[in-house]
């Protein structure tokens, strides 16, 4: 070995030598896009299910029902985004055609739309009525198209898909700006089919192009979300009941065969951002039907799937069907109220609001001031998600006349994690990080009060709703 060798062998032990006192790197965890992060603040946000159904007293039009059935009589799209605005939620997703395939827009590629109804004498456009509304009112707007088309005589076969994509393109060129695309995951299965009457089966992976719609709606709309399909933004949660598992991680991996109730807690080692929303209605059915007038949720049950959705590091997306006169029914804008109204007094309390950036290490506590002898029962934590998703577990106590007490524990936070627990008095609260992945990025801790209620809706199964585990 001559001296040059002996030299590079010692500059490559020497280099060994300093990687072994060096950290390794650090694992990248999927971080959302800017675009997700918008989403995500907004928190909550209505669906609007309207259509033939409405005037049928059905769910899932087969696709035969005449288009001259939908004639709403006072139709009045601005009552509904002032209710929707009053009810804090920040957005509306509206059905532009459901399974049955009748289109509430005036497009050219099938006769089924609104300008064959009798509805302003074949003039009217309730996509552009809705999405004008919600200019007007600074609501943000989106769209759901049934891939699902159950009147379309070419559904199942090869025409079909250029149709759909076609109406994508009308709804995105015409109307918005959009914050959200929703593909229903209903497919296949019996309908009209052009007067067939048969089943017809598709393979919902290839059938309708979703990576080349994606394509459309992002070159036109690129903060829209896409909800659904092969390529979403975001994921359904896996129940429509409104709620999310405790443990919530916003990472998923859309390749790992799984079934679908994994949604609702997400995986830990996902490989890509894909938050979960909740989709669920005000009333048992996502259309509107007389026979359910009295059967709209109770403000306990509604306020328990806000906790468990927007609490469990998720989103609400909240359907309320207008009547078949085109307005919110007085039962469902009561609730509504009631809802705001109750939101407001728990959250409007700042005082009781700690707020300070705080990088915790797995075992690292942080206290909080609270106003002396504080009465709590709720305990807000909001992580960095720009960071990525890292807390897997977490203590609170709180400060109490008889010393420190534990008043609750959970798994993930994520943007937003909600805590509840019997109520306690406290001047201060105690928040552990258990258990993280890295550094944490904890940038909001709060306290609030949530006076309790009382179910007041008869036969209501809010309290029967299935628990989820407390680990995956
Ligand atoms: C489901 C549909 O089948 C329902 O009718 C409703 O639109 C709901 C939001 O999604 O898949």
């Amino acid at each position: 070995m001559n001296t040059k060798n002996l030299l590079i062998t010692g500059m490559f032990a020497g280099l060994f030598l300093s990687c072994k006192e060096v950290e390794p790197p650090a694992p990248v965890l999927p971080v959302p896009t800017p675009e997700q992060i918008k989403w995500q603040k907004m928190e909550n946000y209505a669906f609007v299910h309207f259509g033939l159904n409405t005037f049928n007293d059905l769910e899932w039009g087969y696709g035969n029902t005449p288009a001259e059935t939908f004639n709403p009589t006072d139709l009045d799209c601005e009552q509904w985004v002032r209710i929707i605005k009053a009810a804090g939620l920040k957005g509306v997703i509206l059905t532009a055609k459901h399974h049955d395939g009748f289109c509430l827009w005036p497009t050219k590629t099938v006769d089924y739309n609104i300008s064959n109804s009798p509805y302003k004498n074949g003039k009217g456009d309730m996509v552009r009525e809705l999405s004008d509304a919600c200019k007007k009112h600074g609501l943000k707007f989106g769209l759901y198209l049934s891939p699902w088309d159950r009147h379309n005589a070419e559904y199942g076969r090869e025409g079909y898909q250029k149709t759909y994509h076609e109406q994508i393109n009308e709804l995105i060129s015409n109307y918005g700006p959009l914050f959200e695309f929703w593909f229903d995951g209903a497919n296949g299965g019996n309908g009209w089919y052009g007067g067939t009457n048969e089943t017809r089966s598709i393979d919902p992976k290839t059938y309708y192009g979703y990576e080349t719609a994606r394509e459309m709606i992002k070159a036109k709309h690129p903060e829209a979300m896409i909800f659904g399909g092969t390529v979403p933004d975001i994921r359904w949660i896996g129940n429509e009941s409104g709620w999310a598992g405790e443990t919530n991680w916003s990472p998923y991996s859309l390749d790992k065969e799984t079934h679908y109730t994994q949604n609702q807690w997400g995986m830990k080692d996902g490989n890509q951002w894909l938050p979960g929303e909740c989709d669920v209605s005000i009333r048992p059915g996502w259309f509107y039907h007389e026979a359910e007038d009295s059967k709209v949720k109770s403000l306990k049950h509604l306020s328990d799937i806000y906790f468990r959705s927007v609490g469990y590091n998720s989103v609400l997306l909240l359907n309320i069907p207008p009547n078949r006169k085109g307005l919110i029914s007085e039962a469902d804008v009561n609730r509504l109220k009631e809802f705001a109204a109750y939101r407001q007094q728990i959250f409007a309390d700042r005082v009781k609001k700690g707020r300070n950036y705080w990088n915790a290490t797995s075992g690292s506590e942080a206290v909080y001031s609270l106003k002396p002898k504080s009465e709590i029962n709720v305990v807000m934590l909001q992580e960095d998600i720009t960071k990525g998703q890292r807390v897997e577990a977490f203590t609170v106590e709180a400060l109490t006349d008889n010393g420190w007490k534990e008043v609750g524990k959970g798994t993930t936070i994520g943007y937003k994690r909600m805590l509840r627990f019997p109520a306690v008095k406290a001047g201060r609260l105690r928040v552990k990080i258990d258990e993280c992945r890295l550094t944490a990025h904890i940038n909001q801790v709060a306290a609030y009060y949530a006076p309790p209620l009382q179910a007041t809706v008869q036969g209501e199964d809010w309290n029967n709703l299935p628990r989820t585990g407390w680990k995956q």
